[in-house]
C-alpha cells in the first residue's frame, strides 16, 4: 500500500487541538504527522512530540494485553491474562464491593489523557447508571475557569485568531512557545503585519519571555496586586474608558476609590515588579485599543489564583479593549461548542444525589480523610482511565499511602505501564487516538472536529469505549450508549447538538464554532443576567470556599508564603517535550528533557553553597525530594522551578515533585495548587554534615537566603 495522508486531530490535553495530518504506511504503520495546512488555527504548525509520535504509537512497551498482578501491589510483577478472564474479573470485584460497601465504594477516576469527548467522558455513563462516586474535575482549570467565569460569565473570549490583528499581545502566566504553540504563531503574525509588540507576565524567563519586548516578572501568586496597579494607573492617568464601563460593567466609586490605594509603589513592595514597569506597562495598554490578553492556566495553580486570574480580566474591561478587532482577551473556548452530551455520558441516568469526591484530594480520600470522602464510606475500588494520579496528583505521599492498601482494588486501562499502572491488580491495554473514533472540542480555540481510526490496534488493544461498553454487559448496566459503536454514539451527539453527522463532518474535517464579532466580544453583555462584567463578583455564588474571598480585585494573602524555614517559593510548570507525564516514556522527549532539575537563582545558590548541577534537595512538611541544581538568572531570587512532571524512578529518592504540593482546595470551588508551595532548598553534600542540620531535618544553611 503506498503511503497517504489521513486527517486527523490531536487528543493530547493541549488548548491547540491541532488540525493533524498522519502519514499511514500500511494498516499498522504510522510515518510522519504534520499540521494541517488549511486548518486556519494549526495552519500547518504543530509541536516536535506530536510530529514524531511514530516513537510513542510504535513504542516496545505499549501496553497489549490484559494483565494482572502477581506477588505485592506495587513490586511490578504481572502476568498476561485473556480479556474475558480480566473482565470478569474487574466486575467482580466492582460487584463485591458494591454489595458489601455501596456503590459509592466504587470510584470511576479519569482526566484527559485524551481528549477526545466519547473516549474520555463515556466512563460517567457507566459511573452515573451504576451509582458510583462522582468526580470533581479540579486538577486543571477549576481555579482558572472560576476566576475568568466571576467578570465575565462565560467561558469563551476573542476569537485567538485574531490575535494576528493585534498590537499589543500580552501573554500572561502561560509559557506558549512549550504549552501552546500556535499562540506564538499569531505573535508572529501581529508583528510582521503590524509590528505588534509582546509583553510576557511571569516569574519565570521562559522561552516565551526570551521573545518579549517587555517582560513583568512577579512573585508567584502576586498577579492580583501586578493587575490591580495597572487598574490604577489606568484610572489615574485617563486611560480608562468610563463610558464603556458605565455601559457594560458594574464599576462603582466605591471600586475606583478602593483601586486608588491600589499603586505600583504598593503593588512593587509585593509582587517585586519594580513601579516604574508598571507605569510603563499600565501606559502601553492603556494606549493600545487593539490590545489582546492571553490568560494562561499557569498563573492560577495558586490558593489566590482564582482571585488574582479575575483581576486580570479586569483589565479589557477598564480599557474598552474588548470593542476592537484584536482586542480582548481569551483564557479558554470550552462554552462555544454547547455539545449534547447525554448519550456520552448517560446523564439521564444521573443522580445529584450521589456524592462527589475532588480528584485532587485522591491522596487523602485513599487514606480515608473523612472530610475528603465527603461524608461517605471509603473507597475499595477505582478504575482509571485516562490519568496518571501516582504521578500528577498533589500530596502524592498520601497519593503513594493510599494506593498502597491491600485492600484497595485498582484497575486501569492505559497504553504504558505508567506509574498508576503498576498499583493496579488488572492491568488493560488501551489504543491510541490513531486506533479509535472520537470527537474533539477544544478550549483554546474554536473548531470542533472528528478524528477516525487510522491504524488497527496492536494487539489486543482496546478503546475506551469498548471497555466501558464491555464491563456495563458484565454488570447490567443498561443504556442505550453501551449498545452503539463509537461512530454511532459520535454521530447521534453531532446531531443532537444540531450540528453536522459524522459523515459531513468527517468531509469538511472541522466546523468554526465561533461566533459574531459583537458576542465573542460581549458587545450585547457578558454572560450574567444584567449582561455586566463583574467588578465585585458574587464569589459565594461561584462556590463553597467563596465566602473566604475578598469582594475586590486586589492581593489576596493565602498563599504557601515563604518563612524562615521555607524560604523559597517552588513552582512546577509544564516541560517543553512532555505533555503532563505523557511522553516522559519515549527516549527522544526524555533525551531533550534531560533529567529533573531544580531552577535557582545563581545569587540564592551562592548563599547556599550550591554549584551548578550538583544533587541538592528540596522540601517541606510533607517531604523532600532529590534532584539536580541548575544555577540561572531565569528565576527570580527566592524562586525555585522544576519543570515537567517527571516519574519517581528519574529522582534519585524514588518521588516525585507532587511530593510537596499540596491537595488543599483553592477558592472558591477548589482547584490545585500546583504552583504554590513553600519550601526549603540545600545542596545534598551538605547533608551528610550533621551540624548543618538542626533536629527538625531542616538544613541551617538555607535560612541564610534573602528573606523572601
Ligand atoms: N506538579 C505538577 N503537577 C501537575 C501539573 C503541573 O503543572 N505541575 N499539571 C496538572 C494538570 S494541568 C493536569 S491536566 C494533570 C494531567 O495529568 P494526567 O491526566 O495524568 O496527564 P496526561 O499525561 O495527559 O494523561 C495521562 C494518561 O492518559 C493516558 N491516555 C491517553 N489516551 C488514552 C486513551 O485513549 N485511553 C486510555 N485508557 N488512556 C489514555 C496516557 O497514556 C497517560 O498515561 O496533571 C496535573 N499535575
Ligand atoms: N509541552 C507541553 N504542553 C502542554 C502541557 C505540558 O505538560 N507540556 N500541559 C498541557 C496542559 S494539561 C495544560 S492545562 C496547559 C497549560 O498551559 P497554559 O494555560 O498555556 O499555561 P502554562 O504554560 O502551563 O503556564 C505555565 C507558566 O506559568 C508561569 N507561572 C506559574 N506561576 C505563576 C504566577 O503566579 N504568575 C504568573 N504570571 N505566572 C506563573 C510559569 O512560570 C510558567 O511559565 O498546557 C498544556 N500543554
Ligand atoms: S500537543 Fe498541542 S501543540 Fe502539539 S500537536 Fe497536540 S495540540 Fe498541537
Ligand atoms: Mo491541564
Amino acid at each position: 500500500m503506498a503511503s497517504e495522508f489521513i486527517p486527523s486531530v490531536c487528543p493530547h490535553d493541549c488548548p491547540s487541538a491541532c488540525a493533524l495530518e498522519v502519514e499511514r504506511l500500511d494498516d499498522h504503520t504510522i510515518g510522519r504527522i504534520r499540521g494541517a495546512k488549511e486548518n486556519d488555527y494549526t495552519q500547518g504548525v504543530i509541536c516536535a512530540k506530536v510530529a514524531r509520535y511514530a516513537e510513542r504509537v510504535h513504542h516496545p512497551e505499549r501496553l497489549t494485553r490484559p494483565l494482572k498482578r502477581v506477588g505485592k501491589r506495587g513490586e511490578g510483577g504481572f502476568q498476561p491474562i485473556g480479556w474475558e478472564e480480566a473482565l470478569d474479573e474487574v466486575a467482580g470485584n466492582f460487584k463485591r464491593v458494591a454489595e458489601r460497601y455501596g456503590p459509592e465504594a466504587v470510584w470511576p477516576y479519569y482526566y484527559a489523557g485524551t481528549m477526545g469527548q466519547l473516549q474520555r467522558d463515556g466512563i460517567n455513563r457507566l459511573r452515573h447508571i451504576m451509582g458510583y462516586s462522582r468526580q470533581q474535575k479540579t486538577i486543571c482549570t477549576e481555579l482558572a475557569y472560576s476566576g475568568w467565569n466571576a467578570g465575565v460569565g462565560r467561558s469563551w473570549g476573542s476569537d485567538p485568531r485574531e490575535m494576528a490583528d493585534s498590537d499589543l499581545i500580552i501573554i500572561w502566566g502561560c509559557n506558549a512557545v512549550a504549552t501552546q504553540v500556535n499562540v506564538m504563531t499569531r505573535v508572529s503574525q501581529a508583528r510582521r503585519a503590524r509590528g505588534a509588540r509582546l509583553v510576557v507576565v511571569d516569574p519565570c524567563r521562559t522561552a516565551t519571555a526570551e521573545k518579549a519586548d517587555l517582560h513583568l516578572m512577579p512573585r508567584p501568586g502576586t498577579d492580583g496586586a501586578l493587575a490591580s496597579a495597572v487598574m490604577q494607573v489606568l484610572l489615574e492617568e485617563g486611560y480608562a474608558d468610563r463610558e464603556y464601563l458605565q455601559h457594560y460593567t458594574d464599576f462603582s466609586d466605591e471600586m475606583e476609590r478602593h483601586l486608588a490605594g491600589c499603586t505600583p509603589e504598593w503593588a512593587e513592595e509585593i509582587t517585586a515588579v519594580p513601579a516604574d514597569q508598571i507605569r510603563a506597562f499600565a501606559r502601553l495598554y492603556g494606549t493600545t485599543p487593539r490590545s489582546f490578553i492571553r490568560l494562561g492556566i499557569g498563573f492560577s495553580r495558586s490558593r489566590n489564583g482564582a482571585h488574582n486570574v479575575h483581576a486580570v480580566s479586569c483589565l479589557p474591561a477598564v480599557t474598552g479593549a474588548w470593542q476592537h478587532r484584536g482586542g480582548g482577551a481569551l483564557l479558554g473556548s470550552s462554552d462555544l461548542f454547547r455539545l449534547d452530551k447525554r448519550l456520552i455520558e448517560g446523564l439521564d441516568a444521573h443522580d445529584p444525589a450521589t456524592r462527589v469526591l475532588d480528584m485532587s484530594r485522591i491522596g487523602p480520600i485513599l487514606c480515608g480523610d473523612e472530610a475528603a470522602l465527603a461524608g461517605g464510606g471509603p473507597v475499595m475500588a477505582l478504575l482509571i482511565q485516562n490519568t496518571n494520579p501516582m504521578a500528577v496528583a498533589p500530596d502524592l505521599g498520601a497519593v503513594h499511602r493510599g494506593f498502597a492498601r491491600e485492600d484497595l482494588f485498582v484497575c486501569v486501562h492505559e497504553q504504558f505501564l505508567t506509574e498508576t499502572a503498576r498499583m493496579a491488580d488488572i492491568v488493560l491495554p488501551a489504543t491510541t487516538f490513531l486506533e479509535h473514533d472520537d470527537l474533539y472540542q477544544s478550549y483554546g480555540q474554536v473548531h470542533l472536529q472528528v478524528g477516525c481510526r487510522v491504524i488497527a490496534p496492536p494487539g489486543e488493544c482496546r478503546s475506551n469505549h469498548q471497555l466501558i461498553c464491555d464491563l456495563a454487559r458484565r454488570l447490567g448496566a443498561e443504556h442505550e450508549g453501551f449498545e452503539m459503536s463509537a461512530e454511532a454514539v459520535i454521530d447521534a451527539s453531532l446531531q443532537a447538538s444540531g450540528y453536522p453527522g459524522l459523515e459531513q463532518m468527517k468531509e469538511q474535517r472541522w466546523l468554526d464554532c465561533s461566533r459574531s464579532f459583537r458576542e465573542m466580544h460581549f458587545l450585547d453583555g457578558f454572560g450574567w443576567p444584567d449582561g455586566r462584567f463583574r467588578f465585585s463578583p458574587d464569589w459565594v455564588g461561584l462556590g463553597p470556599l467563596g465566602e473566604e474571598m475578598p469582594a475586590k480585585p486586589g492581593h489576596w494573602a493565602v498563599i504557601d508564603a515563604a518563612d524562615e524555614e521555607h524560604p523559597f517559593r517552588l513552582i512546577t510548570p509544564p516541560a517543553r517535550n512532555f505533555l503532563n507525564t505523557t511522553f516522559s516514556e519515549t527516549s527522544t522527549s526524555r533525551d531533550k528533557e534531560g533529567c529533573p532539575r531544580l531552577q535557582i537563582h545563581p545569587d540564592d545558590a551562592k548563599v547556599l553553597g550550591i554549584g551548578a548541577r550538583d544533587q541538592v534537595r528540596l522540601g517541606n512538611r510533607r517531604g523532600e525530594v532529590r534532584l539536580e541544581a541548575w544555577l540561572t538568572p531565569a528565576v527570580l531570587p527566592g524562586v525555585v522551578s522544576v519543570e515537567g512532571i517527571w516519574p519517581g524512578d528519574a529522582f534519585p529518592g524514588g518521588q516525585g515533585i507532587n511530593l510537596l504540593t499540596s491537595s488543599e482546595r483553592g477558592a472558591p470551588n477548589g482547584g490545585a495548587l500546583f504552583h504554590d508551595t513553600a519550601v526549603w532548598v540545600c545542596s545534598e553534600d551538605r547533608e551528610q554534615d550533621e551540624k548543618m542540620r538542626d533536629p527538625s531535618g531542616i538544613c541551617r544553611d538555607s535560612i541564610l537566603t534573602p528573606d523572601f
